[in-house]
C-alpha cells in the first residue's frame, strides 16, 4: 500500500524544564517535595500515621537529603488500603483509574486527576521526542489498553506529541503485522519481547522485518539488555530506545532514552525525586553510580502522591547527558523479587539474555525453569535455536552457553536447546521464570 497522507516537518519544541540546569531542577525539587509531603500528610491517613509513628513531620524537610529520614511506601501499603485508601482527593476529582494485576494478591489501584493526566501525557511526550519520535508521525501503539497503564499512557503521550496514534493494544499478532504493512507507521511502542514476537511472526510469513516503514521503537515495561537492543535493531532496521515507568509512580513516561546517545533513560526530575538505596539495608541511601534499589517520590501528583515508593527495581543513577539537568538510570538489571537464588548464587533472567545472545545459533526466545529434584535447586534454560542453526551446531551452542553461565555467573545449569517456534511467545510482559519447586 502507498503512503497517502502529506508529510511536513512540524515544530517540536522542548519543554523549558527539559533544559534546566541541575541547580534549577534541585531548587524546584525541594519546593515541590516540601509541598507534596505536607499535602500527603494532611490528606492521606496512612502517611500521617507512618510519620507520626516514626517521629517525623513535613516541617523537618529543610533540604533534599532530609527525605532520607522519612519512612518508605510499599506496594503492600496500597494493597492494605485497597482500593482507594491512599487517594488524596475526593472521588469526583479522580479522572481515571488504572490497576496493575500483579501475579499474587489484590491488584494495586492508582488514580489521576485531570492535571495528573496532563502531566503524564506531557512527560510521556518528552520521552517519545527524546527517542526520536516526531510530531506528524504515525505511531503504532501495541502496549495493552485497559487497566494496565501501558496502552493508554503511551497513547496519551503520542497524542500530546502531535502524532497520529494507531491504538492497536497487545496481541493479535497477525493483525498487527497487517496494520504495520497497510498503515506504514513510523514508530512502534510495545514491550521488547512483543517486538520480538512481531519480528518472528513476520519472518514466518515471509516478510523481511527490515523492510517495514518502522524507524523507531520505544520499548519498556520489562527488563531488557543491550544485546536485545542490538538484536531488535538489526532484525528490524530500527532505532530501539528504552522507556521506563511504573503504575504506582505514574506509568510509562517516568524516564525515557535518547536515540542519539542510547545510554539509559533520563528521569524527569522536575516531577520525580529518585533515590537509590541498598537493597539489603534500606537505611543506606547510596550515591550516584552505586547499584541498588530505585525509590521514587512524586513531586506534582495530586490524586495519588507517593513518597519514597520502593520499586524493587535494581539499577543506579548516572549524570544526565542528552538532558544534563536530569539524571539517567542505568539499565534495570532485574527486580529484587525476580532474583533467582540458586545454591547461594544470585542470578537474573537479564544475565542469561545477555550471555545467550552472544552465542551464535541461539535465539532470544528462552525461559528458565527451576526445580528441586533431590533437595537441591536446579536450573534449566530452555532456549530456541535460530532457524539457520542445524541441530548439530545447536548442541554445541548449548554447551557454549552452559560454560559461559558457569564462568560469568558461577551457576551450573542444564541447557535444553529446542526447535524454533516451540516456546510460548510474548504478547506483552513476558514471563521468563517458571519456579516448579513447590510442585
Ligand atoms: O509497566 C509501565 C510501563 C508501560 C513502562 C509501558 C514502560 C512502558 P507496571 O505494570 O506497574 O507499569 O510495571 C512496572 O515494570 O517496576 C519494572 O520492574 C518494569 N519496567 C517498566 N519499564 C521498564 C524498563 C509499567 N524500561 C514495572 N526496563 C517496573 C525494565 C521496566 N523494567
Amino acid at each position: 500500500m502507498t503512503e497517502t497522507l502529506a508529510r511536513t516537518e512540524l515544530p517540536n519544541p522542548l519543554d523549558p524544564e527539559e533544559t534546566m540546569s541541575r541547580d534549577e531542577i534541585e531548587s524546584i525539587q525541594l519546593a515541590r517535595l516540601q509541598e507534596t509531603v505536607a499535602y500527603a500528610y494532611d490528606r492521606v491517613p496512612l502517611y500521617k500515621e507512618k510519620y507520626d509513628t516514626a517521629g517525623v513531620h513535613p516541617s523537618d524537610l529543610k533540604e533534599l537529603s532530609d527525605l532520607g529520614n522519612f519512612p518508605f511506601t510499599e506496594k503492600e501499603d496500597l494493597r492494605r488500603t485497597y482500593p482507594f485508601g491512599m487517594f488524596a482527593v475526593p472521588q469526583h476529582e479522580v479522572a481515571r483509574i488504572h490497576a496493575s494485576s500483579g501475579t499474587t494478591g489484590r491488584p494495586t489501584v492508582v488514580g489521576y486527576t485531570k492535571q495528573d493526566l496532563e502531566d503524564w501525557a506531557k512527560l510521556g511526550a518528552r520521552c517519545l521526542r527524546l527517542s526520536g519520535v516526531k510530531p506528524g508521525w504515525k505511531v503504532h501503539n501495541a502496549y495493552g489498553y485497559g487497566l494496565f497503564t501501558g496502552g493508554m499512557g503511551a497513547h496519551a503521550a503520542a497524542e500530546h506529541l502531535g502524532t497520529t496514534v494507531i491504538p492497536m493494544s497487545g496481541g493479535q499478532t497477525e493483525k498487527q503485522i497487517q496494520m504495520i504493512q497497510d498503515f506504514a507507521p513510523d514508530a512502534i511502542l510495545c514491550t521488547p519481547t512483543y517486538l520480538l514476537t512481531i519480528a518472528d511472526a513476520m519472518q514466518r510469513q515471509g516478510i523481511d522485518p527490515r523492510t517495514t516503514s518502522l524507524k523507531v521503537a520505544v520499548l519498556g515495561a520489562e527488563p531488557w539488555t543491550e544485546e536485545m537492543r542490538h538484536e531488535l535493531e538489526v532484525t528490524m532496521n530500527i532505532d530501539a530506545c528504552d522507556i521506563y515507568g511504573l503504575s504506582e509512580v505514574m506509568g510509562p513516561g517516568v524516564a525515557g532514552e535518547s536515540n542519539e546517545s542510547k545510554d539509559g533513560s533520563h528521569i524527569w526530575e522536575d516531577h520525580f525525586r529518585p533515590e537509590i538505596i541498598d537493597a539489603f539495608d534500606e537505611t543506606r541511601v547510596l550515591g550516584d553510580g552505586e547499584p541498588g534499589e530505585l525509590v521514587f517520590t512524586s513531586l506534582t501528583k495530586k490524586a495519588l502522591p507517593v513518597i519514597r515508593y520502593r520499586t524493587h527495581d535494581l539499577t543506579r543513577l548516572l549524570p544526565g547527558t542528552a538532558r544534563p539537568g536530569h539524571r539517567r538510570m542505568g539499565r534495570i538489571t532485574g527486580r529484587s523479587d525476580d532474583m533467582i537464588i540458586l545454591r547461594g548464587v544470585n542470578l537474573f533472567p537479564s544475565q542469561i539474555e545477555e550471555l545467550a545472545l552472544k552465542v551464535a545459533g541461539l535465539s532470544p526466545h528462552f525461559l528458565l525453569e527451576i526445580t528441586r529434584p533431590n533437595r537441591m535447586d536446579e536450573l534449566a534454560v530452555k532456549i530456541e535455536r535460530r532457524e539457520d542453526c542445524d541441530t548439530g551446531r545447536a548442541e554445541e551452542a548449548g554447551r557454549e552457553l552452559q560454560k559461559s553461565i558457569k564462568i560469568n555467573i558461577g551457576s551450573s545449569c542444564r541447557i535444553d536447546v529446542v526447535d524454533p517456534g516451540t516456546l510460548a511467545r510474548s504478547s506483552g510482559k513476558l514471563r521468563r521464570i517458571y519456579d516448579l519447586r513447590d510442585k
